[in-house]
């Protein structure tokens, strides 16, 4: 039996709790009844595009109806977690709203996570079930899942998408199938509704720590994530919003993303990833009007137009890019060479959204990431005594508000260092405000590699190095710069006395075997004989990112 919903969550104290109600931003209803509703007002548009298959709202909703309901039938109750590790496909769409109807919590692993990573999610979670594809890129997600059951303490149900459901598996396309009495699903669900202030979704942090922490977002703050987002972008009726970045980053979730575009009657068309080949052609054929990308792919859809012909995304009105710092040169491409109006944003799955406004002037749009969503979002800039700093002066973001939970799931002893005594969160971004009260990111003060919009803890390879290598005196990941993906991992090392340098293949074999995602392996190795301290005694990660940035240009590449 689950452990109940609300358990080491840390809600909003009443007081804020009240305000954010009766401001409106918390509607009070669970995100499953404002999906079926958005299905109620128009049944037969087009909510959901897969390559070849196409599912009206009315469909969509049927089949995510007969999906809680089959689950439930198999013995998953409200409040169960479910580890949620599909590829960008329908059956990811259909699952996550046949969890928001059922009460069943999504924990958002991604594709890339592997037996490390989804080992932990399921028991930090205490999930009864995990959703995977069977293979995806050669990898037997399948094969995994089972493994992972051995150590659940309960039932652990492995539902797999994909046309090689083995056996002891759980074919979840087969449980999506429409059902004989749509009505009495219905009927079902209606009748037992999670409340509002329950958890709806939980995403995983970036991380700076060990592993990442999980971040329980309710119905009532998650649904207004995605619908304030939804008119930030102006995301309505008429939107057609492209899924390419995998799909259980909060981003294209909810930013406004997939839940944001079901709840405003739009339709979502997914694509397994951002290929720009691909990504074109289908934004020509479904008249794409909004999609999000994090720099690195923007990146390439320009150079891919460029070499094309400057072929212009025509139906795009919208193109958001964040998860990184966007260059401003990068930033000043897009609207000439795509046709379409740039949004940056600038967010986290902890909560805090800020956004370019689509009628700001160009400067503010190609030079700032924007300012946060919501009027009752509180953003501070300190410094290291948490004292603000002066506007334009550059400081650690600090947040609050409407849908930013107030702790992590779980993690007491972090919390305390996170969040402040009262209840801000600690983004680690330092940023600076313009004098129009736009932010401007311009570095960070968390230990934590950006690779693309893939965030790697420094501590969590660190720690890895350590346990599966015995050669190693000290190691320190730092972030080395890289023209395409702003950054990717360098492992610093101190070779233990009289053993020999680890090499890159060997150390990436060694991860690669224990089973963590390949986003985190290191892509270079510089061995040296001690590293570089503060006057305090810490490694200075500062100099070591200098170091090894200066070693990059001088070896006349910025590539490993
Ligand atoms: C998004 O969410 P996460 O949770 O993967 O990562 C959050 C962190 C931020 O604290 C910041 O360090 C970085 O990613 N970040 C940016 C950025 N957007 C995110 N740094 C510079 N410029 C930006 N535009 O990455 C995320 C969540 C929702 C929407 C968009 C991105």
């Amino acid at each position: 039996m689950a452990a109940p919903i609300s358990e080491g969550t840390v809600p909003w104290p009443k007081p804020d709790a009240d305000r954010y109600t009766a401001a409106g931003y918390w509607a009070g209803r669970p995100l499953g009844d404002l999906l079926r509703e958005s299905a109620d007002r128009r049944p037969d548009a087009t909510a959901l595009v897969d390559g070849e298959l196409r599912l009206t709202y009315a469909e969509l909703a049927a089949r995510a109806d007969a999906l809680a309901t089959r689950l439930l039938d198999r013995g998953l109750t409200p409040g169960d977690r479910i580890v949620v590790q599909l590829a960008n496909g329908w059956e990811f769409t259909v699952l996550t709203w046949a969890c928001l109807r059922a009460g069943i919590v999504p924990v958002m692993a991604l594709p890339a996570h592997r037996r490390l990573e989804l080992a932990y999610l399921a028991a930090h979670s205490e999930a009864a079930a995990i959703a995977v594809p069977d293979r995806l890129r050669d990898f037997d997600h399948q094969a995994l899942a089972h493994e992972l059951g051995k150590e659940a303490p309960g039932p652990w149900h492995v539902l797999v998408a994909g046309d090689e459901v083995g056996p002891g598996s759980v074919d979840l396309r087969a449980l999506c199938a429409p059902s004989a009495d749509p009505a009495a699903d219905r009927a079902r669900l209606d009748a037992e509704t999670p409340g509002s202030r329950d958890v709806a979704v939980f995403l995983l942090s970036g991380g700076t720590t060990g592993l990442p922490k999980l971040i329980a977002r309710t119905h009532d703050d998650y649904a207004y994530n995605a619908r304030a987002s939804a008119e930030v972008s102006a995301v309505d009726a008429d939107t057609v919003y492209l899924v390419s970045l995998p799909a259980g980053h909060n981003f294209p979730l909810a930013c406004p993303g997939i839940l944001g575009t079901l709840l405003a009657g739009g339709r979502v068309v997914m694509l397994p990833s951002p290929e720009p080949a691909r990504v074109f052609a289908t934004a020509a054929a479904e008249r794409v009007t909004h999609t999000a990308v994090v720099p690195a792919v923007a990146g390439r859809w320009l150079e891919h137009a460029e070499q094309h012909g400057a072929q212009r995304m025509a139906s795009l009105r919208v193109l958001q890019v964040g998860g990184s710092r966007l260059a401003d040169e990068l930033a000043r491409r897009i609207h000439p060479v795509l046709g379409t109006t740039l949004q940056q944003v600038f967010g986290m799955a902890e909560g805090l959204l800020n956004y370019t406004r689509l009628d700001d002037s160009e400067d503010v749009i190609c030079t700032t990431q924007g300012r946060p969503m919501c009027p009752d979002d509180e953003v501070r800039l300190v410094d290291e005594l948490d004292r603000d700093v002066p506007d334009g002066e550059p400081g650690s973001l600090l947040t609050r508000g409407p849908y930013t939970p107030r702790g992590y799931y779980r993690a007491p002893e972090h919390n305390k260092r996170a969040f402040t005594e009262d209840g801000w969160y600690r983004s680690g971004d330092i940023c600076r405000r313009t004098p129009e009260g736009n932010l401007v990111v311009e570095g960070r003060d968390k230990d934590m590699i950006n690779r693309g919009g893939e965030k790697v803890s420094a501590e969590e390879v660190e720690n890895l190095v350590y346990e599966l290598t015995d050669g190693v005196s000290q190691v320190a990941a730092v972030a080395m710069p890289d023209p395409v993906l702003g950054e990717r991992v360098c492992l610093y090392v101190v070779p233990a006395p009289g053993r020999p340098a680890p090499t890159l293949d060997a150390l990436r074999a060694a991860m690669e075997e224990a089973g963590v995602a390949r986003f985190k392996l290191p892509e270079r190795v510089v061995c040296v004989e001690e590293l570089a301290a503060t006057k305090v005694g810490k490694i200075d990660k500062k100099a070591l990112r200098a170091d090894i940035a200066a070693r990059l240009e001088s070896s006349g590449s910025s590539t490993p």
